[in-house]
């Protein structure tokens, strides 16, 4: 049987992957895809999900929703704008059509819809800020019993996030300082969560070798997506900065068709919701339990992937 999926993204280059490699997962039926307008400009973020679908959905038929949230902190410009180019990559424009549904709700609204349809339930993956499942809890907390687990990409335990900004003390990653509240708000929820923190996603920074693989196979369509994808964004060669990147969202979603990439125990968290450290994520005895990803096997992992992306 196939495991019902529901994607809320935020429009990075590590996101609109795993929107095209969650369509390659034979056991995943992916019910639907919210947009978040934080790390991306929304309309392109749009439009390159409803392309991909299109162009590597294998006839599957998901409906895309814009969000309606905002945050309280704003992402960098530099980074939202990776959206226009993968929304104006050659690839995703041949048809010249645009196919996929976009939904007339809001993406808040449109979980809501989604979940409430569905007889099974249905496992949640946000690789953005949490924002529109706060609100969607917000105006129907009877959808809690239709979500198996939220899987997300945020947090972190450690000493220093990734959040480089005036007024904040740096201990928070960006997703949960996006929207510090939200994750509050979900943090309060009785949901099971699988936590994606920058303890594992540190573990596969986009490195040299990995551009030179998917170079190396560029004839097959996907593994070329892939690379040109891969291509737009700063890799790690000498030393991490700011804006070095990592495949945070794509091990988020790679746990949903291979569990056994990473480990994960439980440990119990807090969230600060205001002031300096806003976002941050703290174990505390007085925390609700979350199961943390703490390890990867890095190897596996970009095996996995690429196998995923290959069309032929
Ligand atoms: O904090 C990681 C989250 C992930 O969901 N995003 C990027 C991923 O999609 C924000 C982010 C942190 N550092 C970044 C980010 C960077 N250097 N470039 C772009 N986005
Ligand atoms: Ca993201």
């Amino acid at each position: 049987m196939q495991k019902k999926v529901y994607l809320n993204h935020d429009g990075g280059v590590d996101d609109l992957i795993s929107l095209f490699l969650l369509l390659q997962m034979e056991d995943v039926e992916l019910t639907g895809v919210g947009v978040t307008p934080a790390d991306c400009y929304l309309e392109p973020a749009v439009y390159a999900s409803r392309k991909i679908i299109d162009r590597f959905g294998k006839g599957q038929n998901v409906e895309v929703a814009a969000s309606s949230s905002r945050g309280k902190n704003p992402f960098p410009k530099d980074w939202r704008m990776h959206a226009f180019f993968v929304d104006a990559l050659p690839i995703l424009n041949e048809s010249g059509k645009i196919e996929a549904k976009l939904a007339e709700a809001e993406a808040h609204e449109h979980l809501v819809h989604v979940l409430r349809k569905s007889e099974e339930k249905v496992t949640l993956v946000f690789v953005g800020p949490l924002t529109d499942l706060a609100r969607a809890l917000e105006i129907a907390p009877d959808i809690e019993e239709k979500i198996d687990k939220l899987v997300w990409m945020g947090g972190t335990f450690l000493e220093n996030g990734n959040v480089e900004e005036p007024e904040h003390d740096g201990t928070a990653e960006w997703n949960a300082f996006w929207d510090p509240e939200a994750v509050k708000k979900v943090w309060d929820s009785a949901i099971e969560i699988d936590l994606i923190a920058l303890e594992s996603t540190n573990m596969v920074p986009l490195t040299p070798d990995v551009r030179d693989r998917w170079a190396a196979e560029r004839k097959d369509i996907g593994i070329d997506f892939l690379g040109q994808c891969y291509a737009m964004v700063p890799p790690l060669v000498h030393f991490q900065t700011n804006s070095t990147y990592f495949l945070w969202d794509v091990l988020t979603t790679a746990t949903i068709g291979k569990p056994d990439l990473v480990k994960k125990k439980e440990v119990k968290s807090i969230v600060y919701p205001n002031g300096a450290s806003q976002g941050k994520t703290e174990i505390s005895e007085d925390g609700r339990p979350v199961q943390f990803v703490y390890e990867v096997k890095r190897d596996a992992f970009f095996d996995y992937i690429t196998g995923l992306a290959r069309q032929e």
